[in-house]
């Protein structure tokens, strides 16, 4: 059991992480997904390319303004900028608090090998010690759960909240603050109320477990989806529905000890993804610091205007920057979309 002084400085990471007008950029891609996103623009998935990237958006002026924390990949929070400083120097210079993916990646479930289980929890105490002398203050773990004919099962439910939980006792062990992602995909063609159950019963489930195994709420940040209908449903929820259906759902399964909600953007729409985070600001009522945690709804635009080219960096850092303050408006309940073209 942690003691009150080592909930306290969690408690004081998480709130930082998520301050009233801040958020969280996941830059923490691995190998194939950056590759598959770096493919896709023609861009070659070298480490050198990797790391001129992410300097691109780690060193855009004044991006500090908007987020608390940014989580990196494991070859990133051992690079350096052109300078020579870490990266992780770099935001600390920032104000931006570094964490750390732990997961590593997801296997087929036994009896279910459509769905996925989350692996990575072998040796991760001692991974988590090396990561907080690398300067990690954070960590994220990333469930994911899918929408099918008879999914999610309880089995797959069960065995990612277990896992999840496991992994956030490990993290606050180790004085780090885990993020628990477990993700609801947006892949299938769902009305938004089969997303409500799924993503009811994985966030009652994981709150069981994270309860049952003596993890401190105070000291951790969910990272969840929000309720939406499936990508290839032809009928799509409205703004406010989304937001309604979002705030529902959180406020039955999610404790009130929790100091911060950040939202995945799962291949939403960028300006959709801003918008609907917005609503459910401005509609209020809730515990928690209500904020994004996005990697796609923030990078979109600037990886695709960087292209690889040195010469793009300052129009591509400008869309980030543009994008981030936008997120930060809607994380206050302060956007609208007239903003989208004052950049
Ligand atoms: C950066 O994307 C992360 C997934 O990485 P891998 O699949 O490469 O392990 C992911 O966990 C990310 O942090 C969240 O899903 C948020 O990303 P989106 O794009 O959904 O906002």
């Amino acid at each position: 059991m942690l003691d009150q002084h080592q909930i306290a400085e969690l408690n004081k990471i998480a709130k930082a992480m998520v301050a009233p007008d801040k958020g969280i950029l996941a830059a923490d891609e691995s190998m194939p997904t950056i590759g598959k996103r770096f493919t896709s623009l023609g861009i070659e998935n070298s480490e050198e390319n990797r790391r001129a990237y992410r300097e691109t958006l780690f060193t855009t002026p004044g991006i500090e303004e908007f987020l608390g924390g940014i989580i990196l990949f494991d070859e990133t929070i051992r690079q350096k900028a052109s300078d020579g400083r870490m990266f992780t120097q770099i935001l600390q210079e920032k104000g931006i608090i570094p964490g750390i993916k732990v997961d590593q990646g997801t296997e087929p479930l036994p009896n279910s090998p459509q769905e996925k289980i989350t692996k990575g929890l072998e040796g991760l105490p001692g991974r988590l010690a090396d990561y907080v002398i690398l300067g990690a203050k954070f960590a994220k773990w990333r469930a994911v759960i899918t929408i099918g004919a008879g999914t999610p099962t309880d089995e797959c439910i069960q065995e990612n909240a277990k896992r999840l939980a496991e992994y956030a006792l490990d993290c606050q062990q180790a004085g780090i603050v885990p993020i628990v992602e477990p993700e609801v995909l947006l892949d299938g063609d769902h009305k938004s109320e089969r997303c409500e159950e799924a993503t009811t019963r994985i966030l009652k489930a994981l709150f069981a477990e994270l309860k049952n195994k003596g993890v401190a709420l105070e000291g951790l940040i969910l990272k969840p989806n929000m309720v939406l209908s499936g990508k290839d449903c032809q009928v799509q929820a409205s703004v406010k529905e989304v937001a309604e259906a979002t705030l529902r759902t959180l406020k039955v399964a999610v404790s009130a000890e929790v100091p911060g909600v950040a939202f995945l953007s799962g291949g939403q729409d960028d300006v959709l993804a801003t918008a609907r985070l917005n609503e459910m600001n401005k509609i209020g009522g809730f515990p928690w610091q209500l904020t994004f945690s996005f990697s796609r709804g923030l990078q979109n635009l600037p990886m695709k205007i960087w292209a690889g080219k040195q010469e793009n960096i300052e129009v591509a850092q400008k869309a980030f920057s543009h994008r981030a303050k936008l997120n930060s408006l809607a994380r206050q309940g302060k956007y609208s979309e007239a903003l989208e073209k004052e950049i």
